[in-house]
């Protein structure tokens, strides 16, 4: 008896369990539809061929069966060709000769998670979160997350090939890493102290322990806008780097990275890409590097914004959506780096530009008009350090820990971080990131 699917012939006896996605019983039997981890296979009952058991062990009619059910499932395989772009299993298909059911559940009405089917967007939404629980279980959301854990995990392996260590950092910190009003305070036996907006700090400290490291972790935000980009908690993948010659190396250790993950998505999640008609970005050999004001420019003398942004400080939304579509039809690429933005505008750890201190050697990565990145080379002199903090009004001492790391010695470094869900939504052509979230957080929403 063969019990992995993956190496199963027409012919061969099978005992799979799954649960029970959907019955449809005919005259002469019916259709038990088993939800697996990739998506669906077709069973096929015939009743004068088939036992079905329930817990007890009691014989059973097929029309007893009901969604949701776990089950085990006996049988052989057949060859066939299943249309449902959800079948994981397209080319086979189980005769069955005996069911048993594990276990029920506790109603007759579970959430119904493949009729999601309203007038708009938003109230489509508000239903799946509301149901998050189940509708997760719907092959198209399940394979929404299938692909955000393969962009993780290939994130993490090209990584650790490349000499990099896998960190873990806190999550509950003293300061916020990033500045500005959007840090979630908390309270600490009496003392406050915050979420983390990033581990900035944390994997910079180690650098200066392992040279390369990286983090696959939460990071908070206090994002009082509702929109289809922000998240309150999202999946940060950290990237941090020693011994760089300039920002241009980290550009180019993400370019490389990027690379690996879009063809081990291209290679394991074929499936995963057909139901929901995805098609991988295009990155070439050599994507796409402007600065800031580069950008503006090319954008009004080509009169592809609305508005003229030139002298603007950072890239409005319209812009990011215009520069990526000019990359494309120009240059080949759904990418494009952003560089060169304003110190004023960027996070106090960005490293000024030396020929022109008013700017940073930061970038942006865009994919499809939306930012996927920030990164850039940081300062790695306690004394630059105190300079940039004082200059910003910011007091050195309460950045005692991450100060003191660079007084004790630390090479010339930078990284960059990746938003988990917003990269898998651009990956896969969806239009609110919080659809890439197992269990989203917005402004409005906690729970399931
Ligand atoms: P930044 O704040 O730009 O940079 O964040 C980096 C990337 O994280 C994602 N991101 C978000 N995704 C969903 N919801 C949010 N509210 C949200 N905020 C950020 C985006 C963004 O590009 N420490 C720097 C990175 C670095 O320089 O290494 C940082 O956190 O994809």
């Amino acid at each position: 008896m063969i019990t992995n699917l993956n190496n199963a012939k027409a012919g061969d006896l099978v005992e799979v369990s799954g649960m029970v996605h959907n019955v449809r019983v005919t005259k002469w039997g019916g259709f038990i539809i088993l939800r697996k981890s990739r998506g669906l296979l077709q069973t096929v009952v015939s009743n004068d061929q088939c036992q079905i058991y329930n817990e007890q062990g009691e014989t059973v009619a097929l029309n007893d069966l009901c969604r949701e059910m776990a089950v085990t499932i006996t049988g052989t395989v057949g060859e066939a060709k299943i249309k449902d772009p959800a079948a994981f299993y397209k080319d086979i298909e189980i005769s069955v000769s005996e069911v048993r059911v594990l276990s029920r559940p506790s109603t007759t009405e579970v959430v119904d998670m493949n009729a999601l089917k309203f007038g708009d967007e938003e109230t489509l939404l508000r239903y799946k979160f509301d149901n998050r629980q189940v509708t997760l279980r719907n092959p198209r959301d399940m394979a929404i997350l299938k692909v955000a854990s393969v962009v993780s995990k290939a994130f993490a392996d090209y990584l650790t090939e490349q000499g990099f260590t896998q960190i873990y950092t806190p999550k509950i910190v003293s300061e916020g890493a990033e500045g500005g009003a959007n840090v979630f305070k908390m309270d600490y036996f009496g003392k406050q102290v915050y979420l983390a907006q990033s581990p900035q700090f944390y994997k910079q400290i180690g650098v200066g322990v392992y040279e390369r490291v990286f983090e696959i972790a939460p990071a908070y935000r206090a994002e009082k806008q509702n929109t289809s980009r922000h998240l309150n908690e999202y999946i940060s993948l950290d990237v941090e780097m020693g011994f760089i010659k300039g920002q241009e190396d980290v550009m180019h250790l993400e370019a490389e990275l990027l690379r690996a993950i879009i063809s081990r998505v291209a290679t394991v999640c074929e499936h995963e890409l057909n139901l929901l008609g995805a098609t991988l970005p295009v990155l070439p050999a050599e994507v796409p590097i402007w600065r800031l004001s580069k950008v503006h420019e090319i954008l009004f003398e080509n009169n592809l914004c609305e508005q003229d942004h030139r002298g603007e400080d950072d890239l409005a939304p319209e812009e990011e959506r215009a520069i990526c579509k000019y990359a494309l039809e120009k240059f080949g690429s759904d990418f494009v780096f952003v560089t060169h933005f304003p110190s004023e505008h960027r996070a106090f750890y960005a490293m000024d530009d030396p020929e022109d201190p008013t700017l940073t050697l930061s970038f942006d990565l865009l994919m499809r008009g939306l930012e996927i990145t920030s990164g850039g080379q940081r300062i790695h002199k306690e004394e630059d350090y105190r300079r940039k903090m004082i200059h910003r009004g910011m007091n050195p001492e309460n950045f005692r820990f991450y100060l003191d790391t660079f007084r004790n010695g630390m090479p010339p470094h930078g990284g960059f971080a990746i938003g988990l869900e917003r990269i898998t939504a651009c990956f896969l052509g969806i239009n609110n990131v919080k659809e890439c979230s197992m269990f989203p957080r917005d402004i409005n929403r906690v729970a399931p």
